[in-house]
């Protein structure tokens, strides 16, 4: 994707002393608040770097293992049509996963050192995917809630000051959005089915509603994060900036499928002009961050198996490329 010859990050030569670094850091500073992308061959402080790749990293495996509660449903979808729409849609997300690899990877590191993280618990992946898809409806909540809230963080992302990451999420976005309209769509089609399939739909609602908030990370004053982030703008919104956006615009979507969002003191509050809401568990969140998710463990070995697998895939698309593409080492 990236055609740039990249610097080897150890071929970088280093400042060589601290009034250098300072001034290496004031020029960067000035390029970010100038609103300028970093590129990959730029100078950059090391632990804007490091930050990247530990978002971006996360970012990509959430992508991955993200097809993992989809793929559940792909042989059982109730139509031809269905089952197209929702293969279609999970190959974007591995996709997205593949952009998103590849935007790390201009930071020096490499896919399997991440890939290596992610199987050994050092990198974490977002909490939603730690919650089983138990039937149908919770297809339409995944694309509907989970995706929506994906875009709502994701546009901003566009915006970030890594060049690379940028506009791997403009790509990413126009997917997102229709995976937004595929999920509400499917809630479309239950909440105005037979009872049971409304039903369905509203016991979806009640078990992705709140795991769909806690995707936006810690409240702010919780967040060792964000701060830097803005910083740098490598976030430019903040955790509860955007979630308060995500419950202002689905909270009419939900009214619009007559369900109800479980929450008793989800309220419009004429003044803030906003939805007022209820608390996050919190205790939940930290678990399932924690790697305590009601199917953590099957989703790292589903992750680990395919990879364990696909082994000879990656040796054989190496001895293909190495034969008829031979890279030629430069001294
Ligand atoms: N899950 O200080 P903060 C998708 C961790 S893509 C797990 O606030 P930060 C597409 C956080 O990493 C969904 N861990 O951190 C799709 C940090 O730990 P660390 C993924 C979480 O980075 C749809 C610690 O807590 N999207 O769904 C979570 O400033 C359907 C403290 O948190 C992205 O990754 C969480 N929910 O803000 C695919 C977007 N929240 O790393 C298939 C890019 C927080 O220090 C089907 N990422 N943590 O050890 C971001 O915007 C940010 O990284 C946040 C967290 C907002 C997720």
């Amino acid at each position: 994707m990236y055609t740039t010859q990249l610097q080897k990050h150890d071929d970088k030569p280093a400042p060589t002393g601290s009034a250098e670094t300072a001034e290496l850091t004031e020029a960067f500073e000035a390029r970010i608040a100038a609103d300028e992308f970093i590129e990959p061959n730029d100078w950059m402080p090391e632990a804007y770097r490091r930050t990247l790749i530990r978002q971006i990293s996360q970012h990509a495996h959430s992508e991955v293992v993200g097809m993992l509660p989809e793929g559940n449903w792909l042989t059982r979808a109730p139509s031809l049509r269905r089952k197209a729409v929702l293969l279609a849609k999970i190959q974007d997300e591995g996709g997205h996963g593949l952009y998103l690899y590849s935007a790390a990877e201009t930071l020096g590191i490499s896919r399997e050192e991440m890939v290596e993280a992610l199987h050994t618990g050092r990198s974490k992946y977002s909490t939603i995917f730690n919650y089983p898809t138990q039937n149908w409806a919770d297809i339409g909540a995944i694309g509907w809630l989970v995706d929506g809230a994906a875009i709502m963080n994701q546009v901003p992302l566009q915006r970030t000051s890594y060049g690379p990451y940028a506009r791997a999420m403009v790509r990413v976005c126009k997917e997102e959005s229709f995976h937004q309209r595929q999920g509400y769509e499917i809630m479309m089609a239950m909440a105005n089915g037979t009872p049971e399939q409304k039903e369905m739909a509203q016991d979806s609602l009640n078990r992705w509603w709140w795991p769909s908030l806690m995707m936006f990370g810690p409240t702010d004053d919780n967040s060792p994060n964000t701060a830097q982030s803005m910083r740098w703008r490598i976030k430019r919104e903040t955790n509860d900036e955007i979630r308060q956006r995500f419950v202002d615009v689905t909270v009419p979507q939900a009214e619009a499928l007559d369900l109800k969002i479980p929450d008793s003191a989800l309220k419009w509050n004429k003044d803030r002009e906003h939805y007022d809401f209820g608390e996050i568990n919190w205790s939940e969140f930290w678990s399932v961050v924690k790697g305590e998710g009601p199917v953590a463990k099957e989703r790292i070995s589903a992750r680990t198996n395919a990879w364990e697998n696909g082994a000879w895939v990656r040796e054989a698309a190496a001895a293909h490329a190495a034969r008829h593409n031979p890279v030629k080492k430069v001294a």
